[in-house]
């Protein structure tokens, strides 16, 4: 009796309102796993107690599993006791405490969705988040069941040395036949979304941690034994990040070990699984040799979100998939925070603001808008958006601002302490702040229900005789899908004026906007000041205000805010693209002026200089535009870099020089200057100087590092010369047999300027070394195709195509990874009509594919609506 049911079924919508306590908790399960790539058998004990008054059978969730054994107190269950709902097992059970147990068997090494057990190079691994561990054994698969694990494993000797679980080993021994076992206690309660086990044959990067209260924890990076000197980035930022989490939160870890298993195929960038971490790969392995500065960052970053989730995720649960930013948007907020300060804030700001306005701006004005906290779904996998975890962190970092640092470390403990062991809500993690805080956050709660990005006209107006100014701000929330209309926000915006005349800043405040339409007004101002507003990017929100070209180049070099700063920057340059773009005259002397004075101050950090003067991507301009016009847009931005590159070709001749390194440091200085003498290379190709391929391949063969020699890489990649070819050539024959490394040569392919960009992406698509089993290739090639505005939109339409006929293809291994290629498509409305025709056809292709999963059925017919 196999289950296909949920493959052919319509979209079942769960919705936040139904939301009610689990009918049976679990408080204990011992799992006994004979592991085999082919069959593996999975036999559970699940101690079961009724949870309140009521007669309702024992509902244990399976997807594609079929019971071979199902025993009720050590007894078979008669045949009119047990039946089949949905892939679900569901038991009459006559008395409130009951020991359940079944046996199932599952192929791991046919699992293409990677979800549930599955094989990667000849390993077996788990992912549970968010339902897979139903396709593991059958259980009451939500978050708000938390029960304590004992695991055993069982395998070949030869092929898993190594067998990994949850929590502190207790037991192993051997067994006939060459093969092994291994028991896996852990002692904390969780939800079955954490549980993971890992067999394979691994070395280990092992080191110890000294926890504040002086116990020892032993650390372990487990990965393929050729792997292991690429781990030590990864150990030094898992140590740095359990120190931080002590220092800034008060918060210990609490098992004798910690493990991370480094595995090649995987869906997201990692899993925070109680005690085992299990990291996409790309997030683990890092060396000069194979990654950039930005892959070390990624690894920094992904390591110490994974660490956090122990206390935001683990030790405090969601009690519903509706919750998941409760620990997705608290982590990414203590992530961003932990590596401002293993490097620089005003950097790290400026990234995470590129990263929020490209992903999750876009996502809130297109189809798939949703709130924070999302009131319906119909695949949970589909809600692991830029929604949930950047703008999730976004309101996190207001409340933090709104309370200041005590208050909001006083709300945190008090969220922590409160509901350590429980399975929590959003609004717990609210009324924690109000109350810890002192505060109400009555309104602000709005930022958890209404999605769309606010936008807030500013305007200020100055009084000479009453020698005031007038700050009028206006609010309004965009309509957004099943929500028309919009209340007022609370908004939290800091704010200062700058003296025209001393260039002085006269005192940074933070104005809480809540009303449709605001004033404040400010005394003693004799001359109009500037207006610097949104300070340090204090709430997500868009920013209209009547600034001129002069204010703009003025806070490009004087605002005292680093982010304020890069944005005057920012602005002064979207202000003459978008003229240029409208056919207007525009004074585009002042962008360079700014960049010039930007490059040649020496107070500057190198990385924040990268940063103020590169161009906005053209998805960024698109945003701006009412229709977006990707060829437009295009010829305005690549003219304005060749004007760039031309007339200040002596700085970028002088920078890129100057920033040589001699020997490869991780150092921030070291990382500014790469960063830095990459943007010189980039303007001084763009400058047309006829030597420019030449530095740029010079650049790529002389380079001790990823991060100057895929930039070289890049820059050539964007033109059409004889050593665009080479390059390439060269860094495929040096990187083929390394997976993570070889992704590079197909994602800056992709990603490129050139004018062949979608028939080299299709060509790449039919590469031998091109595959669809693996996330990383696939998003390696065409996830940034598809960010490649110019290129993705090509007016044939020959874009959507390829990445229509992915979807379907890919949809039939991996739905996951598939659904996640849909919402470029789904942008059709911000498109001129022919090309919002050709992508609207290629939706209603891919709805017409037989057997369409349940992912990207909803993503495609959301986008459609
Ligand atoms: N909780 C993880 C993200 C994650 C979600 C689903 C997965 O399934 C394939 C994997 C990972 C995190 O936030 O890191
Ligand atoms: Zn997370």
């Amino acid at each position: 009796m196999a289950d296909n049911s949920s493959s052919l079924t319509v979209p079942h919508v769960v919705r936040r309102e139904d939301y009610r306590p689990p009918d049976w908790l679990v408080p204990d399960i011992a799992l006994d796993f004979d592991l085999d790539a082919a069959a593996t058998r999975v036999h559970a004990t699940l101690s079961v107690t009724r949870n309140g008054d009521h007669d309702r059978p024992l509902k244990l969730d399976g997807d594609g599993l079929l019971p071979l054994e199902i025993r009720v107190d050590g007894n078979p269950v008669a045949a009119d006791l047990w039946s089949m709902d949905s892939g679900a097992l569901v038991i009459a059970l006559p008395d409130a405490v009951h020991i359940v147990e079944t046996l199932v068997e599952i192929a791991p090494q046919d699992n293409s969705k990677l979800m549930g057990l599955y094989a990667s190079g000849g390993l077996l691994c788990t992912q549970c988040e968010a339902e897979g561990f139903r396709r593991i054994t059958f259980f009451p698969d939500r978050p708000d069941v938390l029960s304590r694990y004992s695991v055993r494993m069982a395998a070949d000797k030869a092929l898993y040395p190594v067998l990994l679980a949850n929590g502190d080993p207790v037991e192993q021994g051997e067994l006939p036949g060459g093969r092994h076992w291994a028991r896996w206690n852990d002692p904390f309660p969780k939800p079955c979304y954490l549980f993971a086990l890992v067999a394979g044959d691994l070395a280990c990067n092992a080191d110890r941690f000294v926890t504040m209260s002086g116990r020892e924890v032993q650390l372990g990076i487990w990965v393929r034994e050729a792997d292991l000197p690429r781990t030590a980035h990864a150990m030094q930022a898992l140590r740095n990040s359990m120190a931080w989490d002590e220092r800034v939160y008060g918060r210990e870890y609490d098992l004798d070990v910690f493990n991370i298993v480094a595995v090649a195929d995987f869906n997201f960038g990692a899993m925070e699984n109680k005690g085992l971490n299990i990291f996409n790969s790309r997030y683990i392995l890092a060396d000069p040799e194979t990654a950039t500065d930005i892959d070390y960052d990624g690894v920094e970053g992904v390591v110490a979100h994974e660490y956090f989730h122990n206390w935001s995720g683990n030790r405090v649960t969601c009690r519903d998939w509706f919750q998941l930013s409760l620990k997705e948007g608290f982590t990414v907020f203590r992530d961003q925070n932990f590596s401002a300060d293993m490097g620089s804030h005003a950097v790290k700001r400026i990234e995470d603001v590129r990263i929020l306005r490209a992903a999750q701006f876009q996502e809130d004005s297109g189809p798939l808008a949703h709130p924070v906290r999302p009131e319906s779904y119909m695949e949970i996998s589909n809600f692991y958006t830029a929604t949930i975890y950047n703008k999730g962190a976004e309101l996190i970092r207001m409340m933090a601002l709104m309370l200041g640092p005590e208050r909001f470390r006083a709300g945190t403990d008090l969220y922590f302490d409160r509901h350590d062991g429980e399975a929590a809500t959003c609004e717990d993690f609210v009324r924690a702040m109000e109350e810890g805080g002192e505060i109400d956050l009555g309104q602000f709660r709005l930022w958890y229900e209404q999605a769309g990005t606010p936008h807030v006209r500013a305007l200020l107006t100055h009084d000479p005789v009453a020698r005031s100014v007038t700050l009028l701000l206006e609010q309004t929330v965009p309509p957004t899908p099943g929500q028309p209309e919009k209340r007022p926000m609370a908004i939290p915006l800091r704010t200062a004026l700058f003296d025209p005349e001393t260039g002085e800043n006269r005192g940074d405040e933070l104005l809480m906007l809540t009303e449709a339409r605001q004033s404040f007004t400010f005394q003693g101002w004799t001359a109009a000041p500037i207006l610097s507003i949104n300070r340090g990017f204090s709430a997500p929100v868009i920013v209209e205000t009547n600034r001129s070209q002069a204010d703009l180049a003025f806070l490009s070099a004087h605002d005292d805010d680093p982010f304020a700063r890069y944005e005057a920057m920012q602005q002064l340059m979207v202000n003459v693209l978008v003229g240029r773009i409208g056919g207007q005259a525009v004074d585009e002397d002042a962008v360079i002026a700014a960049i010039r004075n930007a490059a040649t101050d020496p107070l500057l950090d190198p990385a924040f200089v990268a940063e103020a003067i590169r161009l906005p991507s053209e998805a960024y301009l698109g945003d701006q535009m009412a229709v977006v016009d990707p060829d437009a847009i295009h010829a305005a931005r690549d003219a304005l870099q060749r004007r760039i590159g031309a007339e200040l070709e002596p700085l970028w001749r002088d920078i890129h020089a100057r920033t040589r390194a001699n020997a490869f440091a991780l150092s921030s200085v070291a990382k500014g200057a790469r960063k830095l003498r990459n943007t010189a290379l980039l303007y001084l190709a763009a400058s047309g100087a006829v030597d420019g391929p030449t530095v740029a391949f010079g650049q790529f063969s002389e380079a001790d590092n990823m991060t100057e020699r895929q930039a070289a890489l890049a820059t050539l990649a964007n033109g059409t010369s004889a050593e665009r070819e080479a390059a390439l050539d060269i860094f495929y024959n040096r990187y083929r047999d390394d997976a993570l490394t070889l992704d590079k040569w197909f994602q800056t392919q992709a990603f490129a300027f050139h004018p062949d960009t979608v028939d080299l992406v299709e060509e790449l698509g039919r590469h031998k070394d091109f595959t669809l089993t693996n996330p990383n290739r696939v998003r390696a090639l065409y996830g940034a195709f598809a960010g490649n505005q110019w290129a993705f939109h090509h007016p044939s339409g020959k874009g959507y195509r390829l990445v229509a006929d992915c979807i379907i293809a890919l949809d039939k291994l991996n739905p996951q990874t598939a659904a996640r290629l849909v919402p470029p498509l789904g942008r059709w409305k911000r498109f001129d009509e022919p090309r919002a025709a050709l992508m609207r056809a290629e939706l209603q292709r891919i709805l017409l594919e037989p057997g369409l999963s349940k992912d990207v059925t909803e993503q495609v017919s959301k986008s459609l609506e």
